[in-house]
């Protein structure tokens, strides 16, 4: 019912399907590392001190590689909790991509949200591929919510044009296309997409208050995975920031290089 679901909308909608004290833990942890550019105010909202940035400018190099060292922000995804959500679109027996991103969409920083797009264009997968996208925190409709068009997917992969923004690239929206589905979000809400939804971040209008998210993708154990996914989110352009590094120190090894014997890399 569910997969039929997700099938028919593009989309599922988990609320608190996560633990709160489990993302209270890695919101903690990353922002530890955000430390001194964003801070925890008593009403639990992240909040910007300081000049706003996004990612690729100099603060957020600075501090991202920190965050992608975070055993716990590699290892959030591979919980119970998380495989079985993963496990209702996917099956059981399913991978989970080795790239895990976190956004900090900061106020002030207008016409840089995630652009409109899919993540089957920027992922280079196929159609059993989705996205999981969980929220740490509450996020009121200021702070730059993840919105989805709803049956998108339908359409298949759509042309791109390079835009400003997370990605750097944004995807046509066909003029009947006009009902975003979006929701304030409470810590522990769950997005999971189809790799082919249109999906977007409004801007974050807040006057201080920081939007901080985490996600990954996720395919049924077999289906073609392109190589790209398998370097850390902006290895490619961080010096430095290499499995090896990331791995370093690391309590277990559980989740490291367990991607190295997956069957279908191209
Ligand atoms: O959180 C965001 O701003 C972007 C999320 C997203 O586009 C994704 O998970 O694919």
């Amino acid at each position: 019912m569910l997969r039929e679901r997700f099938q028919s909308l593009g989309y599922l909608y988990f609320p608190q399907a996560v633990d709160g004290d489990l993302c209270q833990s890695l919101l903690n942890a990353i922002l530890e590392k955000l430390h001194p550019y964003i801070a925890r105010t008593a009403s639990g909202a992240p909040v910007l001190y300081g000049e706003p940035f996004f990612e690729t400018d100099a603060v957020w190099d600075e501090v991202y590689p920190k965050v992608q060292r975070l055993e716990a922000f590699h290892g959030f995804f591979h919980r119970p909790e998380l495989s079985r959500l993963m496990s209702l679109v996917a099956g059981e027996d399913h991978f989970v991509y080795p790239m895990k991103m976190a956004r900090i969409a900061t106020p002030r920083k207008i016409g840089y949200e995630t652009p409109p797009h899919q993540d089957a264009y920027s992922h280079h997968a196929g159609p059993t591929m989705a996205g999981i996208w969980v929220a740490l925190h509450d996020v009121d409709d200021s702070m730059g919510r993840v919105t989805v068009l709803p049956r998108s997917h339908r359409d298949g992969v759509r042309p791109v044009f390079q835009a400003e923004g997370v990605g750097g690239v944004q995807c046509e929206i066909y003029p009947h296309e006009t009902e975003w589905h979006v929701s304030d979000y409470q810590r522990g809400d769950v997005l999971i997409f189809h790799s082919a939804t249109v999906h977007k971040a409004e801007p974050n209008t807040a006057a201080d208050k920081v939007r901080i998210s985490v996600d990954t993708r996720f395919c049924d154990f077999g289906a073609p995975v392109f190589s790209t996914n398998l370097e850390p989110h902006h290895g490619w352009r961080i010096p430095g920031l290499d499995w090896d590094s990331i791995y370093r120190d690391w309590q277990s090894r559980e989740h490291q290089y367990y991607w190295r014997s997956y069957p279908n890399l191209f």
